[in-house]
């Protein structure tokens, strides 16, 4: 059954049995202090006016069935996938793999480095622990997608013009059709924010549409 979600450059069809919910990198690293976010400089206040936002469309698709997957980025504890790039980054006194008030920054298992209490993935929810700022690279999500006859993502969360648009452009290229609603993702720039889902909806939606998360539920409905 074929569905509109009106959105910008122009309205996207979709089926809601092949459409899933994406939510990248809710994290406490990311949103909360004392994480990766904040050993970047950042301001990680700016990310929690996503929260509600994604926690209406989460909320939507559960009621309504779908899949929703999350992300989360992060490294082993042996810092064996971190490329030495990666870790020179940032011009903080602490870098990954170092103890925060979190314990150790952006390390799987770490209390920061899981998802945010207030999006947290219910049981049957695949995550998807990705080394990266794209969700495709070194991760099973596309086997996972396309076993579930997925063709149309609705992502959001943190970063916009990170991992979001790396997310986003990984998943264009490999036949997805990717909506972003935009009160659903957030950045530590504002204006990096804007000019990102810009981005992805010009040129006739050169990698993806913008909606918000109100017409996206109603969409659903
Ligand atoms: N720093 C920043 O804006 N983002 C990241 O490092 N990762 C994600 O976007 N998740």
């Amino acid at each position: 059954m074929t569905h509109l979600i009106r959105a910008e450059p122009y309205d996207l069809p979709f089926d809601p049995a092949s459409t899933a919910l994406l939510i990248i990198d809710m994290q406490r690293d990311f949103i909360e202090p004392g994480g990766f976010g904040a050993m970047l400089g950042n301001d990680v206040s700016l990310l929690r006016r996503a929260i509600d936002p994604i926690h209406a469309l989460l909320s939507a698709f559960r009621k309504a069935g779908l899949l929703v997957l999350h992300t989360r980025e992060g490294h082993r504890p042996d810092l064996s996938d971190v490329p030495p790039s990666k870790l020179a980054r940032g011009k903080g006194e602490t870098k990954i793999g170092d103890i925060g008030p979190m314990g150790r920054i952006l390390i799987r298992g770490e209390a920061g480095h899981d998802i945010i209490p207030e999006l947290y993935p219910k049981a049957g929810e695949p995550v998807i622990d990705k080394p990266g700022k794209g969700s495709f690279c070194q991760t099973d999500l596309e086997l996972i997608l396309k076993n579930r006859g997925v063709r149309t993502l609705i992502v959001c969360g943190v970063t916009t013009e990170v991992c979001v648009h790396t997310t986003v452009r990984e998943a264009n290229d490999r036949g997805f059709e990717c909506l972003v609603p935009s009160d659903c993702a957030a950045s530590y720039f504002p204006e990096f924010h804007e000019t990102a889902l810009r981005m992805i909806k010009a040129q006739g939606g050169i990698f993806g549409w913008v909606s918000d998360s109100a017409r996206v539920i109603a969409a659903l409905g």
